[in-house]
């Protein structure tokens, strides 16, 4: 689909482990910073409870959950947008994905090093911020240069953009990320062509580690709630730990350790909200399959993702909600029931549609 999460954070700061986890890989994870140069990507499966409720309607051969993309970026120090430590490199990755997952180290370890020798989620989360903020700045402000000039010669757009732009500049400066501010869709970076970075929605992930929390936690826990963002609690060790035994095993595990759910299907949900993904489901005789797609797709872009000659050739959707459809517990007796609706190409699919595509040759 295109839509991928970026794990940012400080070197050391536990995102590899997590990237790990999420994806079942196995990324270079090590108690010295930047471990991780280029970046890794993997994908992790989105697990769905409605899957099973369809499962027994329709009896397949085969499940086959969707899945959202990952990538794992190196660590950012302090000056990374002049290109301080690898800088240049982990800006560029950034610029590659469409949300952000920062990974705060809230853990203390005395075996893993800290850059900044001592552990303060508030302070590492305010340098990953301003860095971003900065790049942001310098971007916008060349931006601003360069239509300037083009204002001057009377260009329309270039003064339309420029007014925009110093407010954005204005918003940087008092250390406002472009996300939170109020974008109306003509307004949106992207509606200017610019990609920035502060823009790109964020959901913390604090690693708290096994050991007690420090007292800094609270402090980042009220500026995540001011700033409205999503927050989950993990412990990423120990979940890449748990996703390498087996069930029974894991289980032990989590009963040891009194966790009741693995805090990765929460990150997984929570990501695909943050990316405004929703999913549909597809059955045949043999498979049952969930994808996803950003929410407001139509019928014929949603068939694309399944086969991208499928948009062309779209012809109708036959569609249930899978509430209806688990509600008459087959699909003969939902088509019986006349809940089977035929829709066209400007049909927007919703979250959760049970979809039989009609395609032509
Ligand atoms: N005690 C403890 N150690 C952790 C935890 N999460 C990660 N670590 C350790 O911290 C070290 C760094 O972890 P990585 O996952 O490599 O960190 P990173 O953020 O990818 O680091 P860079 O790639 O250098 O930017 C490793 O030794 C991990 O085992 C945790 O929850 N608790
Ligand atoms: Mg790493």
């Amino acid at each position: 689909m295109g839509s991928k999460l970026g794990l940012v954070g400080l070197p050391n700061a536990g995102k590899s482990t997590l990237f790990n986890a999420l994806t079942h890989a196995h990324a270079a994870v090590a108690p010295y910073p930047f471990t991780t140069t280029d970046r890794n990507v993997g994908v992790a499966s989105v697990e769905d409870p409605r899957l099973e409720a369809l499962g027994n309607c329709v009896s397949p051969e085969r499940v086959v959950p969707t899945s959202i993309e990952f990538v794992d970026i190196a660590g950012l120090v302090k000056g990374a947008h002049k290109g301080e430590g690898l800088g240049n490199q982990f800006l560029s990755h950034v610029y590659s994905v469409d949300a952000l997952l920062h990974v705060v180290r809230c853990f203390e370890d005395s075996n893993v090093a800290h850059t900044l020798e001592s552990v303060d989620p508030l302070r590492d989360v305010e340098i990953i911020t301003t860095e971003l903020l900065l790049k942001d700045l310098e971007i916008l402000q060349r931006r601003a240069d360069h239509d300037q000039k083009l204002a001057r010669s009377g260009d329309k757009q270039a003064q339309k953009f420029l007014d925009v732009i110093s407010r954005w500049i204005e918003a940087l400066s008092k250390g406002i990320p472009i996300r939170r501010l109020p974008l109306a869709g003509e307004e949106h970076p992207q509606a200017f062509g610019i990609d920035l970075l502060s823009a790109k929605p964020v959901l913390y992930i604090a690693n708290v580690g096994e050991t007690a929390l420090s007292a800094a936690w609270d402090s980042l826990r009220q500026k995540i709630a001011d700033e409205q963002s999503g927050l989950v609690i993990c412990c990423a060790k120990l979940e890449a730990e748990l996703v390498e035994l087996e069930p029974s095993d894991r289980q032990a595990m989590m009963q040891a350790c009194g966790i009741q759910e693995s805090a990765l299907n929460r990150i997984i949900r929570e990501s695909a909200t943050l990316l405004r993904l929703i999913s549909f489901f597809t059955t045949t005789s043999k498979i049952l399959q969930a994808w996803t797609i950003p929410k407001g797709t139509k019928a014929p872009q949603a068939a694309g993702v399944i086969h991208t000659d499928f948009e062309k050739q779209f012809i109708r959707a036959e569609v249930i909600s899978t509430k209806d459809l688990v509600r008459c517990a087959s699909e003969s007796a939902a088509r019986a029931q006349g809940l089977l609706r035929l829709e066209g190409k400007d049909y927007v699919v919703q979250d959760g549609d049970v979809i039989h595509f009609r395609i032509g040759q």
